[in-house]
C-alpha cells in the first residue's frame, strides 16, 4: 500500500487488510499542536503498550490488521492530507467493511477518517469544541478539527466540553452541534446524555484532553476539570457495538511515563471486545 510504513510489530495484529474486521492505522501528524507537542510519537508508544497486555476478550485472536502509520510529511499539511486521504481511499477499495481504529497525531486527523466511514454521527469526547473556522489564520489547525468534519458533511456531537470560545458555542447552536459539558456529564450522568444522541452508526473520536490529568497525564492540553475514566468507559461500551470507526488523538508521550498509552490500549481493546 502506498504511503504507509510499519516500524513496530505487535504479535497478534497480523490480520490481512483484505478480509480483516478491524485495522489499526497511525496518523502521526502534529503540525499545528499548540500547548504540548509531540503527538507524532503516540502511535509507536501505544504499540509498545500493547506489547505489555494480554488483551481484552479476543483482541489478539480477532484477526486485526496493524497497517502501520501514514507517512506524514512533517511541515506540509497539504502533502500529509493528500497521503492520508490516499491511504483511506486505498483501504476503502480493498476492504470497505473494515473498521478503522486510528491513532493520532493531533485532532486534525479525524477529518481524514470519519468522513470515509458511513457514520451518521461523529461523537467527539473532547474538552474543546474545535469549531473555530480558523485558528491563527490556519483552517486545518487542531482547534478547527470538528468544524472540518462538519464541512465534510458529517454530523457532530461533543461530550466533555470544558474550555471553549463563545463564538464556538454560538456556532454550535446555529449548526445543530449538540454538546455536553464535563459538568453536565457529572450532574446528569453519561447514560442520560447518550440517550439524547440518536446515532445508529456512531464514529467515536477520543481527544485525550477530555480526561482529568490524573487519568490521562500525557494529553496535549491540561484539563483540570476533565472527566474521570468511568463515564467515558461506560459510553464506549454502549456505543462500540454500533460504531463504524474510532480514533484516539492528542496524546503526547514525552509528557508522561506511558500511563496514557496504556489507557488508550485498554480503551481500544475494550471497544473491540464490546462489539464481539
Ligand atoms: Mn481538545
Amino acid at each position: 500500500m502506498d504511503f504507509v510504513q510499519k516500524i513496530t510489530y505487535v504479535p497478534g495484529l497480523d490480520g490481512n487488510i483484505v478480509d480483516c474486521s478491524h485495522y489499526i492505522l497511525g496518523i502521526p501528524w502534529d503540525g499545528s499542536q499548540t500547548e504540548r507537542i509531540g503527538s507524532r510519537f503516540a502511535p509507536e508508544a501505544v504499540r509498545r503498550a500493547m506489547l505489555h497486555s494480554y488483551g481484552v476478550g479476543k483482541f489478539f485472536e480477532s484477526g486485526i490488521c496493524d497497517l502501520g502509520d501514514v507517512e506524514v510529511c512533517h511541515g506540509s499539511w497539504e502533502q500529509t492530507a493528500k497521503r492520508a486521504k490516499s491511504v483511506m481511499s486505498q483501504i476503502g477499495e480493498i476492504n470497505p467493511k473494515a473498521m478503522p481504529i486510528v491513532l493520532g497525531g493531533e485532532h486534525s486527523i479525524t477529518q481524514f477518517v470519519a468522513p470515509a466511514t458511513k457514520a451518521d454521527l461523529v461523537i467527539v469526547f473532547d474538552a474543546h469544541l474545535d469549531l473555530l473556522n480558523e485558528f491563527d489564520g490556519f483552517r486545518f489547525s487542531h482547534a478547527c478539527a470538528s468544524r472540518r468534519v462538519l464541512d465534510a458533511g458529517k454530523k457532530v456531537a461533543v461530550i466533555g466540553a470544558a474550555d471553549f470560545h463563545a463564538d464556538e458555542a454560538a456556532f454550535a447552536k446555529r449548526a445543530g452541534v449538540q454538546y455536553f459539558t464535563a459538568d453536565q456529564v457529572r450532574k446528569a450522568g453519561i447514560e442520560s446524555i447518550l440517550r439524547k444522541l440518536k446515532a445508529k452508526r456512531p464514529y467515536i473520536s477520543i481527544d485525550l484532553d477530555v480526561f482529568s490529568p490524573a487519568v490521562a497525564p500525557g494529553a496535549s492540553c491540561i484539563n483540570p476539570v476533565g472527566l474521570d475514566l468511568e463515564p467515558v468507559r461506560t459510553a464506549l461500551a454502549a456505543l462500540s457495538p454500533k460504531a463504524v470507526g474510532i480514533d484516539f488523538v492528542e496524546y503526547c508521550p514525552l509528557y508522561d511515563k506511558g500511563e496514557t498509552a496504556a489507557l488508550i490500549t485498554r480503551l481500544m481493546m475494550e471497544s473491540v471486545a464490546a462489539a464481539e
